[in-house]
């Protein structure tokens, strides 16, 4: 067939290096950049499968997210923007690691298995972030759609979660609004203009905030976004990748895991900042108090002020809607204390990446879902939006019930449902603390964090560590769980559990308890045990 020519011809301008072997971990393909372009030639052709599918519309990202510049990485995005299916991202390890002699019969083996009609057309959204490999790899995605004879839309340069957007947009028809950055940046903005609209709690000293753009795209994004907040928002921009490197001592990443401001930023006491990570679909925020000492507000505070926020409004509103918040192991128990015992609300615990939580989320009618790092969103039901939307239009309803309803509509069009957003959440949190006329401070002082500590331990193989409970304990190797119980039981208010990293050659670690001393002392004998 002359589709698979143009495949066999095309993929010899992208080979596989021999006995490569690479898997589709939690957050797509992610490695060396110099190991990756076949895999991009490949997740092209996947996408187009995909595309072919589903009938829909299919995004390929180029980002390491986090990952040092160096790194590099490929995800697909399924129709309404969310991550593709477990079955398919089996069928992209698959494809990534057949040998250059045996693509095509890898490709056909796929596309026979999955009962896909070929004659149907495909289109792949592309987007990249600001590594100097993106560009080259994105392109190896673009041919690897166009030999396939897919349909390709470049967006160049985009955050992860915009191009979720764009994907979810075209599948809706416009239904959750225009595919274009133009039409992202006006739904949030506008959203944020009527949320702020009357918060006259906010004064002007409280509209400024200092974000870190981790030297990555968000950063670009920030400064194309900025004039449409009309001065609602006043933010001084760091790490604009005019000067540093990408994700180097700064972003999201850095800030939580070593519990401490990025550099190149300028703090001032009290002042409000916050980190993106290196495709904006993280974000936490921190502050220095007056003796210096830093506060971090993680993914747990974020949910928690969220769902405050959420849970209070429907109140107002007098709606019954089912709210919940999803976690993962790494939350820090007192966040989780607070939730339940404090807010009353319902709390899920699901395995770490956010198609897990994502997933957990969509069981509510309101499902706040946020990892500790900050990768997160809100989620609402069908039924939540449209018992919203008639709310808002009821003519009966009195006015403290219909301003609720508008806070409410106005929430979910400044959130982006289809992933984490650090843009869009920055948004919905700054109009929050507006709203609440809430300092950081305030914020901050909801519950207080259990000294935590995370840690990284090299392993020969780290897949020998398995993990029950979403996660929070290791059924293999033997004695390892009895090990760590023993130890957390040397420390007070402890918790500890490994699990091997689906993005790194690394088994992660994390420990909490009454001390920091306490939390550091656990992870490193928790460490010991599992080398
Ligand atoms: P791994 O490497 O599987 O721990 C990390 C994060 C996840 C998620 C992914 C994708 C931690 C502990 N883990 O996964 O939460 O964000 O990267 O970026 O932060
Ligand atoms: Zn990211």
């Amino acid at each position: 067939m002359a589709q698979f020519q143009e495949v066999s011809k095309q993929s010899s301008q992208h080979p596989k290096p021999v006995g490569l072997v690479l898997q589709y971990g939690t957050a797509g393909f992610r490695t060396n950049a110099k190991h990756l372009d076949h895999i991009m030639f490949r997740m092209g052709l996947m996408a187009t499968l995909r595309s072919k599918k589903t009938k829909a519309t299919i995004g390929v990202m180029v980002t390491a997210s986090h990952n040092p510049e160096e790194d590099n990485g490929v995800k697909l995005i399924d129709p309404m923007g969310e991550m593709v299916t477990p079955m398919w991202e089996c069928y992209a390890t698959q494809l990534a690691n057949a040998e250059q002699d045996d693509l095509l019969t890898a490709l056909k083996d796929i596309i026979e298995k999955t009962a896909i009609d070929m004659s149907q057309e495909a289109n792949v959204f592309v987007g990249k972030d600001t590594r100097s490999s993106s560009a080259r790899l994105s392109q190896a995605v673009l041919d690897g759609v166009t030999s396939l004879g897919g349909h390709s839309k470049d967006y160049g340069l985009v955050t992860t979660p915009q191009l979720h957007y764009m994907v979810c947009c075209q599948n809706t028809q416009g239904k959750y609004g225009e595919a274009t950055l133009e039409g992202y940046y006006n739904k949030l903005c506008q959203a944020f203009i009527q949320l702020t609209r009357n918060a006259s709690n906010c004064t002007d000293d409280q509209k400024h905030l200092c974000v870190d753009g981790a030297n990555g795209i968000g950063a670009l994004k920030v400064r194309e976004m900025e004039s449409r907040l009309k001065n609602e928002l006043q933010i001084s921009l760091f790490n604009d990748g005019s000067k540093g490197k990408l994700n180097h001592q700064c972003g999201a990443d850095f800030v939580k895991v070593q519990q401490k401001p990025p550099t190149g930023v300028v703090i001032n006491p009290g002042e409000r900042c916050c980190s993106f990570d290196g495709d904006a679909d993280r974000i936490v925020y921190y502050y220095l108090d007056s003796e210096g000492q830093f506060h971090m507000l993680d993914g747990d505070k974020i949910a928690t002020l969220i769902s405050t926020f959420l849970k209070e409004l429907l109140t107002q509103a007098g709606l019954d809607l089912k709210i919940a918040v999803v976690q993962t192991a790494y939350a820090n128990g007192s966040s989780t204390h607070y939730l339940e015992n404090k807010m009353k609300v319902i709390v899920r615990c699901t395995k770490t990446g956010v198609k897990h939580l994502h997933h957990a989320a969509q069981e509510f009618d309101i499902g706040v879902y946020f990892e500790a790092n900050g990768h997160g969103t809100v989620l609402f039901s069908k039924t939540a939006e449209e018992k919203i939307q008639q709310l808002t239009q009821d003519t009966n309803a009195n006015d403290e019930s219909k301003r609720a309803a508008l806070l409410l509509q106005n929430t979910v069009n400044v959130i982006n449902q289809t992933v984490g957003d650090a843009i869009s959440d920055m948004l919905l949190i700054e109009a929050i603390l507006a709203i609440k006329g809430m300092t950081v401070q305030q914020w901050d002082a909801i519950y207080r964090d259990l000294p935590n500590r995370q840690l990284k331990v090299k392993v020969s193989d780290r897949r020998v560590i398995d993990t029950t409970d979403a996660e929070r304990r290791a059924v293999s190797p033997e004695g390892l769980q009895e090990a760590i119980d023993s130890l957390v039981k040397k420390h007070k208010q402890a918790r500890s559990f490994v699990r091997p990293s689906g993005t790194e050659d690394v088994v992660r670690v994390y420990a909490e308890a009454e001390t920091q001393e306490s939390a550091d002392a656990l992870a490193h004998e928790v460490s010991l045990a599992v080398y």
